[in-house]
């Protein structure tokens, strides 16, 4: 559903095409080895002549292990870089980032045992449910308010984990297509680790800022009652704002802008 995920198909079949000429030439070895130098039935058992090695061998060996790895290692790089961290989590301060410049920013909070979204962008309200727009560039900042989680949303190709007390941002760009997709937790993060499910969906454009302007109006009580939109939550008896934030610390900077 998303040019990361897209971008991850091609490397599968990618890593696929260069894996089968290698597992195919041992197969064959193998079975050459089995069929030409089996101790055939009635002859005496006895040593093979010693190997003192085989520089052809040897040589052309260490060059073809030595181009593929290598070139995995370039075209990897490259996947990593292009698609602004291939769906990965860079962090709170990525190095690869959108070339657009119009990013949406929703946040992922993980908590034992379930996911909460916040917009910041439409008053900081927060949902149960992951919903974004088609066709946008998307940055998800994940953290989480107790234990080490991780988002996955396998349909997006996004994955990040979710420390407490860390922003870590991943991209990833919403293709044309609509409709729902999964998010799991991917870090074992305590007894219901297995149920901490939930479904996301995209909307078109137009469907999402409809979604986003009503639910912001509809849940503003809500929000009135939440600690005030920060990068992360710490869950602290001391906190500035009911235990939620760190001492001193402002919590919303508005200003951050990706892709210029
Ligand atoms: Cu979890």
């Amino acid at each position: 559903m998303t040019e990361t995920a897209h971008s991850q198909q091609v490397d599968f079949t990618v890593i696929t095409a260069t894996a089968i000429p290698v597992i195919l030439f041992v197969w064959v070895y193998f079975g050459y080895a089995l069929r030409v130098w089996r101790h055939p039935k009635g002859t005496p058992l006895s040593d093979g002549p010693p190997l003192r090695g085989n520089f052809r061998m040897q040589a052309s060996w260490i060059a073809a292990t030595t181009v593929i790895v290598l070139a995995a290692f370039v075209y990897g790089t490259v996947e990593l870089i292009l698609p602004a961290g291939a769906g990965g989590g860079e962090g709170p301060a990525p190095i690869w980032t959108p070339a657009s410049h119009n990013v949406l920013i929703v946040q992922v909070i993980g908590q034992q045992w379930k996911w909460t979204y916040r917009y910041p962008s439409f008053g900081g309200f927060e949902t149960d449910q992951l919903v974004i727009p088609n066709d946008t560039a998307i940055a998800f900042h994940v953290t989480s308010l107790d234990v080490i989680h991780s988002f996955w949303a396998y349909q997006l190709g996004v994955k990040a984990d979710a420390n407490p007390g860390s922003d870590n941002v991943a991209f990833t760009t919403t293709r044309q297509a609509t409709g729902a997709f999964i998010v799991r937790c991917s870090e074992l993060c305590g007894l219901w680790h297995g149920d901490m499910v939930t479904s996301g969906v995209v909307l078109t454009k137009t469907g999402f800022e409809r979604w986003a302007a009503s639910t912001e109006t509809g849940q503003a009580a809500a929000t009135a009652l939440l600690p005030k939109f920060a990068w992360t939550y710490t869950p602290d008896a001391n906190g500035a704002d009911g235990g939620y934030y760190p001492d001193n610390k402002d919590p919303y900077s508005p200003s951050q802008v990706y892709g210029s």
